[in-house]
């Protein structure tokens, strides 16, 4: 299901209440990925530590944050803006793309905790959606 113009305007609005806290929320989002759903652990078995709240967990969460940071950016153009990450996950780490719907999972369960009453159900379709084609876009690649 596409974005429409509306479900631009609130990703855009919920995601300047989560710029302060992106760090927080996407270091919580990969410790849950990681206990919850152990099989994505492999990808980052190169890690001193694995554990939630650890040193690589943390700066990893905020790579992340950063990356779906940059896909709001380019939310009208996903699949040409997130080509080159696409590339990295598809050729060079070889990540499974089923793991990034596993992923967008989890940033919509803490965003839920962490905003509870900003998460309305109108947000929360809009970034389901958001979150869908940003996986989408990364998959592009492993066609
Ligand atoms: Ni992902 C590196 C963004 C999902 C495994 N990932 C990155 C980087 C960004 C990034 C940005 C750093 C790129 C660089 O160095 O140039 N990853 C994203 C985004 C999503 C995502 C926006 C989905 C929302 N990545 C996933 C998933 C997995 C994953 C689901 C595996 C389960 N990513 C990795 C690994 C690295 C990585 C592994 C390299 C990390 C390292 O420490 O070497």
């Amino acid at each position: 299901m596409s974005l429409t113009a509306k479900d631009k305007e609130t990703v855009k609005a919920f995601w300047a209440k989560v710029v302060p806290k992106a760090e927080d929320i996407g270091q919580d989002a990969l410790s849950r990925m990681l206990a919850v759903y152990p099989q994505t652990k492999t990808y980052f078995s190169h890690w001193k530590d694995m554990s939630p709240g650890s040193a690589p967990v943390k700066k990893h969460g905020a790579t992340v944050m950063g990356g779906v940071a940059d896909a709001v950016s380019k939310i009208d153009d996903l699949t040409s803006g997130l080509l080159n990450l696409s590339e990295l996950h598809a050729f060079t780490l070889r990540v499974d793309p089923a793991n990034f719907k596993i992923l967008a999972h989890n940033i919509l369960v803490v965003f839920a905790i962490k905003f509870p009453s900003e998460f309305t159900p109108e947000v929360h379709v809009a970034v389901d959606k958001f979150l869908a084609a940003v996986a989408r876009a990364l998959s592009e690649k492993y066609r």
